[in-house]
């Protein structure tokens, strides 16, 4: 079979898909998959759809909407398995607040579930795989394990808390209001391990600008997502907390930001990044979207310094000028490691995949894409050593 008819084939199963779960937005050449991110407020996830151990899927979700894509990818040829434009597992999805993350609930070393929440209105959910269906292992109107998600602003992250090398705690924040929870799972009943009062934050961290942000991320290189990275854009402020039996303290403590990389903009994001290929999330990604700034770090004891710098072109071509471009390790290839970077600008359609090859980026899906044959956008390209390859006809 060659690739054009490959292309037909999927196309025929998308198209029977589609007509079954949803009035089929087409495949439009915008976007990923057929998902055509011609919202500003698409967001994207990745996630083990089949609990293979690999993030390998990817989440496509429009807050406000009902609508949800998961895409798979073979061979650098995104289609969807599920698509909906009502919500899933019976949450709806309604809100421009919704937010999903993928979680461990289950502990098995797996990031098969999605928790999705909506800030300020109460609701979590979290929902289990099975055979492509959906259905709810936890759902709440007023929040989970006493927490009340009742402010627009909390945030909540999968985080190991106990170093076990599983993110099957979830960690909340209310940013502005020094609020920080974190929760344990027991059979599917959830209850606070740490529980701060107003101002309090964690480790000594306030928390206490509507700017904070915390990630989880691998500090010592032990493969487990067990430390915490809170930071405040806008100002240099990030530290590096510790957990100790429960006691949060610093490791690291700046304000004037990290590894030379100033932290001065309120544009500027942080996320853990496996950049060296090695399982661990290790390194830190530092940009701002708007400015093509990028950088990465390493931290060797401590002291953190940069292994890749871009001060305003942004990433192997990408160039990263819209303020609401965002960023997000991927596992593209399937190898278990999420060292593969997707770049994708909300609204406009734009999505890349990145990949790395010993600090070398270099994209590996574009859509859409300059470089191509701007007569004919609506075909899928894939980008195969410095070559755009035209994989599809669209169907329409
Ligand atoms: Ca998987
Ligand atoms: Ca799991
Ligand atoms: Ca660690
Ligand atoms: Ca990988």
């Amino acid at each position: 079979m060659g690739i054009r008819q490959i292309g037909k084939w999927l196309a025929l199963g998308c198209g029977l898909l589609l007509a079954s779960a949803s009035p089929a937005r087409a495949q439009t050449g915008l976007g990923i998959g057929g998902y055509d991110l011609s919202s500003a407020a698409d967001r994207i996830i990745a996630f083990d759809y089949n609990s293979s151990g690999k993030q390998d899927h990817l989440v496509c979700y429009r807050p406000g909407t009902g609508v949800i894509w998961i895409l798979q990818n073979s061979g650098g040829r995104f289609s969807p398995v599920f698509a909906s434009s009502n919500g899933i597992g019976g949450y709806d999805l309604k809100s421009a607040n919704d937010l999903i993350i993928p979680f461990d609930y289950d502990s098995s070393g797996k990031m098969d579930h999605l928790l999705l929440y909506r800030p300020g209105g109460g609701a979590v959910y979290i929902l289990k795989n099975v055979s492509g269906a959906f259905v709810p292992v936890y759902a709440s109107g007023n929040g989970i394990g006493g927490y009340n998600m009742a402010a627009s602003t909390d945030l909540v992250i999968p985080f190991d808390y106990n170093g076990s090398g599983k993110q099957d705690h979830l960690l909340l924040s209310r940013p502005g209001n020094g609020i920080c929870w974190i929760l344990q799972n027991v059979a599917g009943t959830f209850s606070p391990v740490y529980a701060s009062a107003a101002g309090a934050g964690i480790g000594s961290y306030n928390l206490m600008s509507t700017a904070d942000r915390i990630i989880a991320f691998d500090y010592n290189s032990t493969g487990k997502l067990d430390h915490l990275v809170p930071y405040r854009p806008g100002t240099g402020i990030i530290w590096v907390l510790q957990n100790v039996n429960g006691t949060f303290s610093m490791v690291f403590y700046s304000t004037d930001g990290i590894g030379s990389y100033n932290l001065m903009s309120t544009a500027d994001q942080v996320l853990a990044y496996d950049y060296s290929g090695t399982g661990k999330q290790d390194h830190l990604i530092l940009f701002r979207p708007g400015t093509g700034i990028i950088w990465m770090l390493q931290n060797v004891n401590g002291t953190f310094s940069m292994v890749f710098w871009s001060g305003g072109t942004g990433i192997a071509g990408y160039n990263l000028t819209a303020t609401n471009d965002q960023i997000l390790p991927f596992d593209y290839d399937g190898d278990g490691k999420l060292d593969h970077l997707v770049v994708y600008r909300p609204g406009a359609g734009i999505c890349w995949i990145l990949q790395n090859v010993q600090g070398t980026f270099s994209p590996v899906y574009i859509q859409p894409s300059s470089l191509l044959d701007a007569s004919t956008p609506a075909k899928e390209y894939i980008y195969l050593n410095d070559k755009a390859v035209a994989i599809e006809n669209n169907p329409q």
